[in-house]
């Protein structure tokens, strides 16, 4: 676990040293230096192992009570997507929102919010941590992905499951950048990866991201993924935003962010 403090202690020395707070995350390596980027690479890749190792597959992040609940669930990054296609989403109540599932899968489909609220749901109590390093108790209430994934047909050579949003952070060369993000299939198929639509007991703010955002609670914050437009199958990550598997992933933080 030496590895994990490290990076923490790496992070939130970092943080404290940078100016750009930009949606009130840091990007510790704006500098890019390609010898701390491939120390960090080496790490997160130990620790991705180590992990995976001792967490199984299946093993499940704590739940909590009710009373436990710790609020409020501060909305965080993108709290209020102005992109054109979510608002005239926003504006109809979501009920036009269809969520796209493509890639490697044997029969890609998309889901109205009806269609992922029939479902059966599932809802559980978690930590949510990020990576600024404060966190809040929630409950969330959702789709498990596997269900989804199995409805699909997922081919086998599918190694990530990424996730596409629909709030642009900033304009690059080649046009607005979208966050997105990626896990893998042992976190995509977990029993508590949820494709969460409600939070305590209502439905998914905006701020948290509406109408859909991932839970993938043995991870940091920024994996959860909030406005999801469509969910890709794919087997590498090459050809998904810079190539690291999601947008601060791109920026210098870890793809696997085990907590
Ligand atoms: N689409 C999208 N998802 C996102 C972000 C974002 O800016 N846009 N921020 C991430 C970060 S850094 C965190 S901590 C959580 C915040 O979730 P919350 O707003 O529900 O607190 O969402 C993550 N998912
Ligand atoms: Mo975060």
């Amino acid at each position: 676990m030496t590895i994990r403090l490290d990076r923490r202690r790496f992070l939130s020395g970092a943080a404290i040293a940078s100016t750009s707070a930009l949606a009130g995350c840091f990007d510790p390596l704006l500098a890019n230096d390609s010898q701390v980027r491939g120390v960090l690479a080496k790490a997160n890749d130990l620790t991705y192992r180590a992990q995976r190792l001792l967490l199984g597959s299946d093993n499940l992040a704590r739940e909590f009570s009710r009373s436990e609940i710790r609020q409020p669930m501060r909305p965080n990054g993108i709290t209020d997507p102005q992109d054109e296609d979510y608002r005239a989403l926003a504006a109809a109540n979501f009920e036009t929102y269809r969520l796209e599932v493509n890639g490697l899968v044997d029969r890609p489909a998309s889901f109205s919010l009806a269609d992922i609220r029939n479902m059966p749901a599932r809802t559980q109590i978690t930590r949510h941590d990020c990576v600024e390093g404060w966190s809040c108790i929630a409950e969330w209430t959702g789709a498990p992905l596997h269900l989804i994934l199995d409805q699909v047909g997922v081919k086998p050579q599918a190694r990530f499951v990424v996730f596409s949003c629909f709030d642009t952070l900033e304009n690059g060369f080649t046009g607005p950048i979208r966050y997105y993000e990626s896990i893998d299939l042992l976190d995509a198929r977990h029993p508590q990866t949820i494709l969460a639509y409600g939070m305590n007991g209502a439905a998914l703010p905006v701020a948290n991201g509406a109408p859909i955002r991932v839970r993938v609670e043995r991870q940091l914050g920024y994996k959860m993924a909030k406005y999801i437009r469509a969910i890709t199958l794919a087997d590498n990550l090459a050809t998904f935003g810079d190539g690291s598997g999601g947008y601060w992933e791109d920026r210098g933080y870890e793809w696997f962010a085990g907590i």
